[in-house]
């Protein structure tokens, strides 16, 4: 069984977000979701989500693509995400082209294309207008 893992706050959850999690479920059989605490969040972005962990963690273990859910609570803790939950394939999407390179050592590593025109930032600016 192929285990895939990825990463990602799913703040106001909308169809990138399902897309990505769509196409990281068919790399594998398996598919494993850590999700950004509101700390990490806090530490990446200066902001805190407009949904809480709790409830972005709720949001993601209801779909039918995914398996598994836990807290990242840091990105410095990826490879140990990665070899704690077993994973085969880390995916995640191009907007992050690069960055988790360093992880190949330890499993295949994937970034697939981001959806276009949809972003919980551009969301929240059209609702402000
Ligand atoms: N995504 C996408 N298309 C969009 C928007 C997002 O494919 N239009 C993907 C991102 O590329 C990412 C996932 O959806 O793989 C989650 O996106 P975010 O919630 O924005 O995640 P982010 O805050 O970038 O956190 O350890 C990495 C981080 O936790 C990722």
């Amino acid at each position: 069984m192929k285990r895939v893992i990825t990463f990602g706050t799913f703040d106001l959850f909308h169809i990138g977000h399902l897309r990505i999690l769509e196409r990281a479920k068919a790399e594998g059989d398996y598919l494993i979701v850590g999700i950004s605490t509101d700390a990490l969040n806090y530490s990446k972005k200066q902001k805190n989500p407009i949904y809480s962990e709790k409830d972005r963690k709720r949001i993601i273990e209801a779909l039918k693509v995914v398996d598994e859910v836990f807290y990242e609570e840091s990105l410095e803790l990826k490879g140990n995400y990665i070899q704690q939950f077993n994973a085969d394939v880390l995916v995640m999407g191009n907007d992050w082209e690069g960055r988790f390179d360093e992880f190949k050592s330890l499993c295949e590593v994937k970034y697939l294309e981001r959806t276009p025109s949809i972003s919980t930032t551009e969301i929240i600016e059209i609702i402000k207008e």
